[in-house]
């Protein structure tokens, strides 16, 4: 598994992390490890997934992913 963390912007409350880990979990391949305001921090396995993959399932709940680190 690889770990990375999103910047995330467009959150601003609990209702927002309810949605983006969700959108997260809905990923097959990723394992959600934590999810604050702005930040989402994953683990997901290369051979079934990706970086912009993960991003697209953010994006299409409405928030931006600013960056992406491992
Ligand atoms: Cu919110």
């Amino acid at each position: 598994m690889e770990h990375m963390t999103l910047g995330i912007g467009g959150m601003s409350c609990g209702h927002c992390v309810g949605r983006v880990t969700k959108a997260l979990e809905s990923v097959d391949g990723v394992q959600v490890e934590q999810v604050k305001v702005g930040e989402a921090t994953v683990a997901y396995d290369p051979s079934k997934t990706s970086e912009s993959l993960i991003a697209k399932a953010v994006e299409g709940q409405g928030y931006t992913v600013a960056a992406a680190a491992r």
